[in-house]
Parts: C-alpha cells; sequence; structure tokens
C-alpha cells in the first residue's frame, strides 16, 4: 500500500442540487465501481462541520463507467454545499467483515483518502535533512538534530532544529534523495521508512489526521553520526499550516503564498518552528 500513491479524488457541489454527475476518470482498474469507494457528505460553509451521507440517502448509476450520476433523496440544504471523496485510495485496516456484506469504513478502521495536496521533498546528507516545499514557493530549511540541553529527556535524540510541519487530514507525499550517501527517511507512527539514495527520487506518502509531533530517526547506516540525524513532523491545522508557510517565506525573502490576513491574525503562529 506504502508505494501506491493514493488517487481519489474530492468534488464539491452547490447548495440546492439533487443530482450530480461526477467523474469518474481513473485508470479503468481504479474506477469508482461500488459504494466504498465513495464518501459523500453534506458541509455546512459556515463551521465546516461535515455531515456523512449513508448509502441509504443517495442513488448512484454507472459505477465502473467513466461517469457517475448521483442522486441525492434530498437536496443539499442553503448554506452548505456537498462534497463527494471518491477512489480506492485509503488507510487503516480493512475489517475482514467487509467480506461479509459490512460496508468498508463502517467501523472506522478504514477510510478514503484523497490524492497528496502536498509534496515535500527529504534530502538526507552526513547529518541532517533539508527539507524543500516546492509547491509553496519552495522554500526550504535544514533540520538537525537539536543541541542536548534543549531537549527533554523523552526527546533526547529524536528532537530537531526544525520540524517538517504538515496540515493534519490531508495526504503528504514525501520524496526522498540523497546528497552523499544513502539516508532512510523513517517514521514509524506513520508506517513510513524509504531509502534517500543520491542520485535517485523515491516518493512514498503519508495520512494522518491527528495533530501533534512525531518522531523518527534515518534508518540506513551513513556514517559515524548516524544516530543523530532524528526526523520530526509536527502536524498542525490547515490555518497554522498557511501561517507557518507565510512565515517560511517571510524567512526565505518571498511573497506570502497564502492571503490569510484574517488567519494570520486568529491562527497560532507553532512558536519552536523558525
Ligand atoms: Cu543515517
Amino acid at each position: 500500500m506504502e508505494d501506491k500513491m493514493p488517487d481519489a479524488q474530492t468534488y464539491e457541489y452547490e447548495s440546492g442540487v439533487t443530482k450530480v454527475a461526477v467523474p469518474n476518470d481513473f485508470a479503468k482498474s481504479r474506477r469508482i465501481s461500488n459504494d466504498s469507494h465513495l464518501e459523500l457528505s453534506i458541509v455546512d460553509q459556515a463551521t465546516g462541520d461535515e455531515m456523512t451521507l449513508g448509502v441509504d440517502d443517495f442513488d448512484v448509476q454507472g459505477y465502473g463507467d467513466e461517469e457517475l450520476i448521483i442522486t441525492l433523496n434530498e437536496a443539499v440544504p442553503a448554506g452548505s454545499h456537498l462534497k463527494v471523496l471518491g477512489g480506492r485510495s485509503r488507510v487503516g485496516r480493512r475489517p475482514l467483515l467487509h467480506k461479509l456484506g459490512m460496508r468498508v469504513g463502517e467501523d472506522n478502521t478504514s477510510k478514503i483518502i484523497p490524492a497528496p495536496s502536498i509534496t515535500i521533498k527529504a534530502t538526507g546528507f552526513q547529518w541532517g535533512w533539508t527539507y524543500s516545499y516546492p509547491d509553496f514557493g519552495d522554500f526550504e530549511f535544514d533540520s538537525l538534530i537539536a543541541p542536548k540541553e534543549t531537549v527533554s529527556s523523552e526527546l533526547f535524540r529524536l528532537a530537531t532544529t526544525n520540524d517538517v510541519v504538515v496540515p493534519a487530514g490531508e495526504t503528504v507525499r514525501i520524496v526522498t534523495t540523497g546528497r552523499d550517501v544513502i539516508h532512510a527517511w523513517a517514521m514509524p507512527a506513520f508506517g513510513t521508512k524509504i531509502d534517500a539514495v543520491p542520485g535517485r527520487l523515491n516518493e512514498t506518502w503519508f495520512y494522518t489526521e491527528n495533530e501533534g509531533t512525531y518522531y523518527g530517526q534515518c534508518s540506513e547506516i551513513c556514517g559515524i553520526d548516524h544516530a543523530f540525524m532524528p526526523i520530526s513532523v509536527k502536524v498542525v491545522s490547515r490555518e497554522e499550516f498557511e501561517a507557518w508557510v507565510n512565515e517560511q517565506a517571510d524567512l526565505n525573502g518571498l511573497e506570502p503564498f497564502f492571503d490569510t490576513t484574517d488567519q494570520l491574525a486568529a491562527a497560532e503562529v507553532p512558536a519552536d518552528v523558525n
């Protein structure tokens, strides 16, 4: 599963609609072909709250075809829009009960996840990591082991000088390479481990909805300081992420990437990132 990049797509439709045509233009083997490949929700535009529709709330024609026609029992209410997430990429365990007719995802162990919204390039070097964010003005920074006296004993040899910052609930593509010898970008909490090889690009991905900071380490013996190149990923809200991106842009002499005039004031900018 790690080697297959998530490819599900999200489509949004206005309030008032009852019938929508949804593209199903994946490769044939990846098409939406049953209700476990679809997730429909009604999103309140004011609050952002999502209410997931049950399979009995809509009817689908054209499973497996290039276009699906979805008919809702009730029109999308005013002040809301319809979000359709469709595709075969998932995270979580696929319950055995699915084979007995239970809808995948019903017990929250497995769910559809969208194609990556962010690509981060991680370059291993002796001894640390450089992270580039090509989608957001192409800033980059180095992440080195944090000085011992600055970290708690729990984070000894895990904390870094700069966290990788990503938004929760979005799929993140990680592209790895090496600047000198082979390293490996490993993040156990995400089930992610991939070699970072000079002259080659590898790619993998992760997805988490849980905000917090996660730690990993280089996992390919790369020289005398191999044990001193930790990896830290800070998962934040979308608003915090955008504020952080703008802060990075500023540090790199770039224009702000996101127009977050309101959000910047409201969002908590992670204090330990610079
Ligand atoms: Cu190493």
